[in-house]
């Protein structure tokens, strides 16, 4: 199996976030993700890691506003000529309410116009990371379709699934697997799945007036988990795409056989929709022992998750999203990638 990595990741890598109730703590987000993941599939004799193409801005910009890529791009230069007391990370205190169309002049104004909360950290080097990340993405995407491959894994970090439209949240900047499932659904019907623990809240958000994209996030009731404010049940889409998006939340506790029982209904609907490629958004934050999660699926529990979405026998493009429990990564990802090999 294709492996599209780069380490261009270890350019974002704030030193901090804030969590609920003020606390700065270290950020959970970190390059060690990575080298845990990189060191399991070199152990492995099927993985192929690979350096992700250059697809430029385009496919970026089909799915994300113009002004906010540009926002990414230049926040970091802004910042520092605001000749700030701590200049180590961009993070805004005031965030938009967006009852205002007016976008903010000044780089603290639009980075809390643009960000949804404290820990999508900007330092110098997240826009290229970002952009890398969405490489790896789309490299995946490519392996699947062109190539043919029957699955390919895109190592993505920073991670894409919060990152909507026009705003970066929950460690997200470029949503890689939504730029990855518009860039395929030029060339046929795309079921997009979000197994992350958090709600893909801007995956819901890029396609939810879509028919062509099916998207479908299984993840911990945003009653009591982040992000708060999507990925309820009664959230399926609006006009042509009304039908075209599912939640499923899941109380804090959920075992392997609670959550296969869900994945068998989205399994069904993506069935129902018959398309030409899947996307798999692969957080392993659902995992029993992630310092983020209350969702209790072991490593097992993993590969049988993997098992029967591999069972719908699609072009597949698995692009890597959260999981935080840094020394067991490494097994779950290849518990899972494991069963598409
Ligand atoms: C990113 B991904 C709440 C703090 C939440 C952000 C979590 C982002 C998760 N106690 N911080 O979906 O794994
Ligand atoms: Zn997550």
């Amino acid at each position: 199996m294709k492996v599209f990595y780069s380490e261009t990741h270890r350019l974002h890598s704030p030193a901090f976030e804030i969590f609920d109730g003020g606390l700065r703590m270290p950020y959970l987000e970190n390059p060690d993700r990575m080298d845990q993941i990189e060191r399991a599939l070199r152990s492995a004799n099927w993985a192929e890691i690979n350096e992700p193409v250059d697809f430029g801005l385009a496919p970026i910009l089909e799915v994300h506003d113009k002004a906010y890529l540009d926002f990414l791009a230049s926040a970091w230069t802004e910042w520092l000529a605001t000749d700030p007391k701590d200049p180590s990370t961009l993070l805004p205190a005031t965030f938009a309410l967006r009852h205002t169309p007016k976008i903010p002049k000044s780089i603290l104004g639009r980075a809390g116009y643009y960000m949804m909360d404290l820990s999508a950290c900007i330092v110098e080097g997240t826009y290229q990371a970002a952009l890398s990340s969405a490489n790896c993405a789309l490299s995946a995407a490519q392996a699947v379709s062109d190539n043919g491959d029957r699955s390919a894994f895109g190592l993505c970090r920073p991670p894409g699934h919060h990152a909507g439209v026009d705003y970066a949240g929950g460690y997200c900047f470029i949503n890689n697997a939504s730029v990855a499932a518009n860039w395929l659904s030029s060339k046929g019907r795309v079921a997009l799945l979000d197994i992350d623990y958090h709600a893909g809240n801007g995956t819901q958000d890029i396609f939810y007036e879509r028919d062509d994209v099916l998207t479908i996030s299984i993840h911990a009731d945003p009653d009591h988990e982040y992000p708060s404010f999507a990925g309820f049940a009664d959230e399926r889409g609006r006009d042509r795409g009304f039908g075209f998006h599912h939640n499923f939340p899941l109380p804090a506790g959920t075992s392997d056989t609670e959550y296969l029982q869900t994945l068998d209904k989205a399994i069904d609907l993506i069935k129902d929709f018959k398309p030409s490629y899947l996307v798999v958004s692969a957080g392993m934050d659902i995992y029993a022992d992630d310092p983020l999660g209350t969702i209790k699926v072991t490593t097992d529990g993993i590969g049988s998750i993997a098992k029967r979405i591999a069972s719908l026998n699609l072009p597949t493009a698995i692009v890597m999203e959260g999981g935080y429990a840094n020394e067991a990564l490494g097994r779950n990802i290849l518990a899972f990638l494991g069963e598409f090999k």
